[in-house]
């Protein structure tokens, strides 16, 4: 027995492992896996990504065990996982969410979506923070990274959190909201070159929070309260919300009054910055065929959910909503371009038509399906039943509930109108020469983003919309 003892001491374990702390991170997901990645590859911590065995994300627990990266298309983050998994081994996955007791921060990445009436479930972070309190040391800091509504933290998962554990938010353990930046396609470059906002319950939170943190990012950590960072995070997201959805109302503006947004939003753009003010005092955004992805349809409704459930006095947001309703009803305002142009082009609304439906990713070059604009569009043409096909070569398939193929000549051939509503490169590549002889007589190009050259498309024989190019509708 003290051979083996003795055998054990003096076998040096490597001492990156002696010394690092550790970090469980729950919730393998866009969030989770590179903020995991990169806590690992610093040699300052041993890092345990919890992900639950359910049907969609099961998978990922061997995959990432193997080393490998289950978020395609982003740079350096399949480098990351096989170096800190293969070689350093700082980082492995597990279902056991009892891991947390070992720990000297626990990261809440799971999802917090809203239902189909905009009201956060929290089903996920419910059952989380209440797991993690069962499993709660003393002297542990939590931090959730997911986006919540304002009042989350401080009413939700502080009380769940201390309920379970029997401890007590900033004595025994701390709390704080640390809200992620990430963009997909740039999910390391955000997340270590965009300042993090530390929100503690409590000013020591906020410090025990900066302390993991200052370890692994390059850019400024800024300390502030829970409910502050929260209101800050969903604000950010409805700030740019607004922006597009008075991009898109200027674009209706613009095709009323028969002038071209784009030249206007350079107009409007190029006002000199003002002395001694940072930012440009215009910024108009660009008009689109909708707004997808999981931050900008989500976040303006968690600020109204908050405000609702722990604001002192009530807030009518309509400049919010309406923003809201303007950009979600852009892709209904796609469908009646192409009611226009198909009138233009004495062809019927009926189910000889075949529509060629361009991109499914809710933004170009990414395989995001999230809140795709391309959903609301198939759906107008469902309902008028008007054949189509959809293409994305990007998106994984089952990702979405309905048909896309990646073959984009099957798409496009025989069709009567292409739809443009992500604008991948590859679309921007095309020859408009070569796809107008694969489509069928007067064809037709919508274009919902700014993917191609107007005049070409013209000049090549289309008959032409785009969002806010008033110039090109008929008198
Ligand atoms: N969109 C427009 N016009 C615009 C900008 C966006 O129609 O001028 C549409 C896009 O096509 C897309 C949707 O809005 O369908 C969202 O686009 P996004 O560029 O905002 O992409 P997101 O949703 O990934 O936004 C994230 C947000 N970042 C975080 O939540 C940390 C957002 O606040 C950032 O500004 C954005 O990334 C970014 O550019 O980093």
């Amino acid at each position: 027995m003290l051979r083996v003892e003795l055998i054990n001491f003096y076998i040096p374990r490597p001492l990156v492992n002696v010394m690092a702390e550790k970090v469980a991170v729950i919730g393998m997901g866009y969030v989770g896996i590179p903020i995991a990645a990169l806590l690992a590859d610093t040699g300052d911590f041993e890092v345990i990504g919890i992900q639950r065995r359910s049907k969609r994300s099961e998978w990922k627990i061997d995959y990432l065990n193997e080393g490998k990266c289950p978020i395609k298309n982003e740079p350096d983050l399949p480098e990351l996982i096989k170096r800190i998994v293969l070689e350093k081994k700082t980082f492995s996955v597990s279902d056991d969410i009892s891991a947390v007791s070992a720990m000297d921060y626990i990261l809440i990445d799971v999802q917090t979506p809203t239902n189909e009436n905009n009201v956060p479930q929290y089903v996920s972070l419910r059952e989380v923070s209440h797991q993690v309190g069962e499993n709660l040391s003393k002297g542990v800091t939590v931090i959730i990274e997911s986006t919540c509504a304002p009042g989350t933290t401080d009413y939700i998962v502080k009380p769940i959190l201390e309920k379970a554990s029997g401890l007590e938010c900033g004595k025994d353990f701390f709390l704080a909201f640390a809200y992620e930046r990430v963009m997909v396609g740039r999910l390391l470059y955000n997340i270590l070159n965009y300042a993090r906002i530390v929100g503690g319950v409590g000013k020591e939170s906020a410090a025990k929070a900066t302390l993991m943190y200052e370890k692994v990012l390059k850019s400024e950590i800024i300390q502030t309260t829970a409910m502050t960072a929260e209101v800050a995070k969903v604000v950010e997201n409805t700030y740019r919300d607004v922006n597009v959805a008075f991009a898109n109302e200027v674009a209706l503006v613009s095709e009323s009054l028969g002038v071209d947004v784009h030249e206007v939003r350079l107009l409007v753009n190029n006002l000199p910055f003002l002395k001694g003010r940072g930012n440009p005092h215009r910024n108009m955004h660009v008009p689109g065929a909708g707004v997808g992805g999981h931050c900008l349809v989500k976040d303006p409704w968690l600020l109204k959910y908050g405000l609702n459930k722990y604001g002192k006095r009530p807030v009518d947001l309509r400049v919010i909503e309406s923003s809201r309703y303007r950009n979600s009803n852009m892709p209904k305002y796609v469908y009646q371009l192409l009611t226009e142009c198909l009138h233009q082009a004495n062809k019927k609304i009926s189910d000889s038509l075949k529509i060629a439906v361009l991109g499914v990713a809710y933004i170009e070059d990414s395989d995001d399906p999230r809140n795709t604009p391309t959903r609301d569009i198939i759906q107008q043409l469902k309902k008028n039943n008007i054949n189509f096909m959809v293409h994305d070569s990007f998106v994984r398939q089952g990702e979405v509930n309905f048909p896309f193929t990646n073959d984009l000549n099957s798409v496009i051939a025989d069709s009567d109108a292409i739809l443009v509503i992500t604008a991948h490169q590859e679309y921007k590549d095309l020859n408009l020469h070569s796809i107008k002889t694969l489509m069928k007589e007067s064809p037709i190009i919508i274009d919902g983003r700014v993917t191609f050259p107007p005049e070409i498309v013209v000049e090549t024989g289309f008959i032409y919309r785009a969002i806010g190019r008033g110039q090109f509708i008929p008198e």
